[in-house]
């Protein structure tokens, strides 16, 4: 199955709303695979926004992910980043979704609250980069097959 990446940002932790995205998540039928309390460096923050560096937008964002604790996670299912990136929105919240976490809980693309994967290519350099290989749990859930299963 697909893993992808998620990061509760520091909007995200300081708003308390940790335990209600990790439950939409799991509504879902995802699984939890790895997860971590950590702040983040700016050297840290660089590498994981590479692909921004020298939009005018990019050392707000630095600031921002590196100003307070973050919970990084790595939930993994069938289409999970797809399946993510629907129930995380848009990255503007006044044009994502009602429902998605961002329309639900977020006003402005400066305070999204939280990052996910955008890719399975992303997600794989974003897992490698936040979390070492030991922390990484692949596990049997037992109620999967009733989220997963197939009628053949
Ligand atoms: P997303 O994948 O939805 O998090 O969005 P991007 O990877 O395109 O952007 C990463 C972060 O950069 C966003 F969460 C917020 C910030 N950003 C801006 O501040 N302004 C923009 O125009 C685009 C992105």
């Amino acid at each position: 199955m697909e893993k992808t990446f998620v990061c509760i940002k520091p909007d995200g932790v300081q708003r308390g709303l940790i335990g209600e995205i990790i439950q939409r998540f799991e509504n879902r039928g995802l699984i939890l695979c790895a997860a971590k309390f950590m702040i983040v460096s700016k050297e840290f923050a660089e590498r994981h926004y590479a692909e921004h560096i020298g939009k005018p937008f990019y050392n707000g964002l630095v600031n921002y992910i590196t100003s307070g604790p973050v919970f990084a996670m790595v939930w993994e299912g069938e289409e999970a980043v797809k399946a993510v990136r629907q129930t995380v929105g848009a990255t503007k919240p006044i044009e994502s979704a009602p429902g998605t976490i961002r329309h639900d809980f977020s006003a402005k693309t400066d305070r999204n609250l939280i990052h996910a994967s955008d890719s399975v290519t992303t997600a794989e350099r974003e897992i490698n980069l936040w979390f070492e290989p030991d922390e990484i749990v692949t596990w049997d859930k037992i109620s999967s097959p009733w989220v997963f299963g197939n009628n053949s």
